[in-house]
């Protein structure tokens, strides 16, 4: 039967890492995948990862299956973290949580669940957005008629608030629109509180459905301060959808540690929805992996364990605020004409650099240093032994 199929093309961030792997060069930089380093270059165990694997390896007794949705301390342990623990959203009961294999899964499954009542909705997707949202909503029953709003102005290297406000204007009732709750990847520009404020209200006017895909939670401004804008929608009292992943604020990238959070108008609907989280579940993985959970509820729990989490979470923000700053120095300090200062107003993980295509592909030819098409570059991949070279790189490539 395979005879006639034509190959599939390959995901671009993560061919980039294996081209990556395969290069002899030591000098070589990867700011290409969205994975956090630190300034020796490994993406590490978290301390509070290791303290609680070392409880469980003691405490474990069996390996029996999880329920459908997961362990319910898990899902209450993300609600408190989503929306934080006064939330009226936990104490109403009107949000339902189902562990889910990393952010991707649940985003799948909550785009099953969309799907199922409401096929013909359109999806619409930030200007640019995470490639795979176009991929998980195309792929989700027959697939989503998926649009983009306008988001990223290349001019001014920041929000084009106007236009997304006009373009989310004309969202018909029903629709759902994906939003970036903080981080935006691959931008790595946020709305400010007040422009939350504002694309909540008009959620709520217009009857659309934000779906707030929340991956980097902890790595913008802090824990607390990243869940504004859930707490915005979680005020306007809508409906809404939150996939939440512990892949990079908790690194347990391969664990796959992810949640589905369907908030609704009231405790009885919530319990529907749940009904229906199960079944899709159990017709796709039937249930989810436990370990990453487990860990990460524990470390939730665990008052001790919790500050330390904390600490860590917050070692690696600064890490990448200082390396925002470093590289702007840099790119000064070597003479790169323009202004950079963009780099440092920009939350998490990313940053368009603005490079264009020519100067990705030289710094790839010439000095071994990878980055996505587009200009994306994850901060990360810098440290201060390196920072120089990609500095004078950068410049070598822009003259
Ligand atoms: N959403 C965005 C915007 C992301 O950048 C990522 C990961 O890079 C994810 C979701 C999903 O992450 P995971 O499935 O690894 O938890
Ligand atoms: O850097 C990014 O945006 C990648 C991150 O299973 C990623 O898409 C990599 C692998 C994966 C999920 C996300």
């Amino acid at each position: 039967m395979w005879k006639s199929v034509q190959p599939a093309p390959p995901d671009s961030i993560l061919g980039l890492t294996e081209e990556f792997k395969k290069d002899q060069n030591p000098q070589k930089v990867n700011l290409g995948v969205g994975v956090y380093k630190d300034e020796a270059g490994n993406t590490p165990v978290l301390r509070c990862v290791k303290a609680a694997e070392k409880i469980l390896l003691n405490t474990q007794t069996t390996k029996s299956y999880l329920p459908i949705s997961g362990d319910p301390a898990y899902a209450d342990a993300v609600q408190r973290l989503i929306f934080g623990a006064g939330s009226e959203v936990i104490s109403s009961g009107r949000a339902v949580t189902a562990h889910a294999p990393g952010g991707t899964g649940a985003l799948r499954v909550g785009a099953d669940l969309i799907h199922k009542f409401s096929p013909d909705a359109k999806v619409w997707v930030s200007s640019p957005t995470w490639a795979n949202h176009n991929g998980i909503f195309g792929a989700a029953g027959a697939g989503f008629e998926i649009t983009q709003y306008g988001y990223y102005d290349s001019e001014s290297k920041g929000l084009d608030f106007d236009k997304m406000i006009s373009d989310l204007e004309q969202v018909s009732t029903g629709d759902v629109v994906v939003l970036h709750a903080c981080c935006h990847n691959p931008s790595g520009v946020d709305l400010h509180d007040e422009q939350w404020k504002q694309v909540a209200g008009l959620a709520a006017k217009k009857g659309w459905i934000p779906f707030l895909d929340f991956a980097y939670q902890g790595f913008g401004d802090g824990v607390d301060e990243d869940r504004y804008s859930v707490e915005q929608f979680a005020a306007a009292g809508i409906d809404f959808l939150v996939a939440s992943s512990f892949s990079k604020n908790f690194g347990l990238y391969n664990e796959r540690t992810g949640a589905i959070t369907v908030v609704t108008p009231d405790e009885s609907q919530a319990k529907v929805v749940m009904s229906h989280l199960k079944t899709i579940i159990r017709t796709n993985y039937s249930n989810p992996p436990a370990h990453g959970g487990m860990v990460a509820t524990l470390i939730l729990d665990t008052p001790e364990l919790h500050k330390m989490w904390l600490e860590e979470l917050a070692e690696m923000r600064n890490r990448i605020v200082n390396m925002r700053k470093m590289l702007v120095a840099g790119l000064a300090a070597q003479g790169v004409e323009g202004d950079f200062s963009f780099i440092e107003k920009q939350r998490g993980m990313f940053s368009f650099s603005g490079w264009s295509d020519d100067v990705v592909s030289s710094l790839r030819k010439n000095n071994n240093i990878y980055v996505v098409g587009g200009g994306r570059i994850n901060l990360a991949g810098l440290t201060t032994a390196n920072i120089e070279y990609v500095s004078k790189a950068v410049a070598d490539a822009m003259k």
